[in-house]
């Protein structure tokens, strides 16, 4: 294996202050779900960045939140691990207002992405009226860390993430590439190809629907090698009750079909390749309230 810079960031912050959105954008392609309700990613995703002499492994974890249902357990679990296990950690926050002023949960980010080499993302500052509000948040977040760089980007615009990719890169240990060069994930295709369903879900359902929803592929026929080049999918979806089947279905089933169309396109971009897709709708009470279930329906089980 080739060797140089390498080793695992992971990326730690509240929900929705666009994690996922950044280990796309610096991966350069959709591997990670982003949408603009908190709580989207559930799993860890390892993402590989190549550069010249440098093997940058992005870990997107999901957003950190206080305790809660067995969900929201794991859900933390699977961050504290995957911030335990990386050579750097990567703080990342969007600012509120001109007083800068962190709250408690910030300041668990901050202790749980603390490595020797913490790096802290200020995230949407194509949003800021004036750049000149980073100011006083970045001298509190360099006093509250010991003296850690502060780095303000947009995911979303790429501004600042080729110093932060530098930075990081710089704090990698040297050694021996962790992924064959070619790799841009160690992810499941059909671990994705459950998100993108999952990702229209978020984006086109509302209030307690998103949430409860969980996705089961269940068979993935690859055909990419075949005459006809389809590809075969089924998945399940998994709500907590009847009235949300009922939400998810839509009047004369109009809104899973346009779920399942626009979930189709977004697979179809990812395999290169045309995809039949059926889902169907089931429940699972209360599902997120249940370890086991929580489990079973695929989260926390990745290590
Ligand atoms: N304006 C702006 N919006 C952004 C930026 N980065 C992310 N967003 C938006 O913020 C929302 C949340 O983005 P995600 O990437 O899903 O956030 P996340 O931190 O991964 O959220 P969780 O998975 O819930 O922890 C989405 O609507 C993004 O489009 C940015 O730099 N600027
Ligand atoms: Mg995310």
């Amino acid at each position: 294996m080739k060797q140089g810079r390498s080793g695992f960031v992971a990326l730690v912050g509240k929900p929705n202050v666009g994690k996922s959105t950044l280990v796309n954008a610096m991966a350069g392609q959709k591997l990670a779900i982003v949408s603009p309700k908190p709580q989207t990613t559930r799993n860890r995703l390892r993402a590989i960045v190549n550069r010249p002499g440098a093997q940058l492994v992005l870990v997107d974890t999901p957003g950190l939140t206080e305790g809660g249902d067995a969900l929201r357990q794991t859900l933390r679990r699977i961050t504290g691990s995957a911030a335990a296990d990386a050579d750097v950690g990567l703080a990342m926050l969007e600012i509120r207002g001109i007083k800068p002023e962190l709250d408690d949960m910030d300041r668990q980010v901050l202790a749980m992405a603390q490595r020797q080499g913490l790096v802290v993302v200020i995230n949407k500052v194509d949003r800021l009226p004036d750049k000149a509000m980073l100011l006083p948040w970045m001298e509190v977040l360099h006093g509250a860390t010991g003296g850690a760089v502060v780095i303000p980007v947009s995911a979303r615009t790429g501004d600042g993430l080729e110093v932060l990719e530098r930075e990081l890169i710089s704090r990698l240990p040297e050694g021996p590439f962790l992924f064959p060069e070619d790799m841009v994930t160690d992810e499941a295709e059909r671990a994705i190809v459950g998100e993108l369903v999952r990702e229209q879900i978020l984006l086109q359902t509302h209030e307690e629907v998103p949430h409860a929803a969980a996705v089961v592929i269940e068979s993935f026929e690859d055909g990419r090698g075949d005459d006809d080049g389809l590809c075969r999918i089924e998945g399940r979806i998994y709500i907590e009750r009847d009235s949300q089947k009922g939400i998810l279905v839509g009047k004369k089933g109009s809104r899973i079909k346009s779920i399942s169309e626009a979930a189709r396109h977004e697979i179809e971009a990812l395999l290169g390749a045309r995809v039949y897709l059926r889902l169907t709708v089931h429940v699972s009470k209360d599902w997120r309230k249940n370890e086991r279930a929580v489990l079973k329906l695929g989260y926390g089980d990745n290590e």
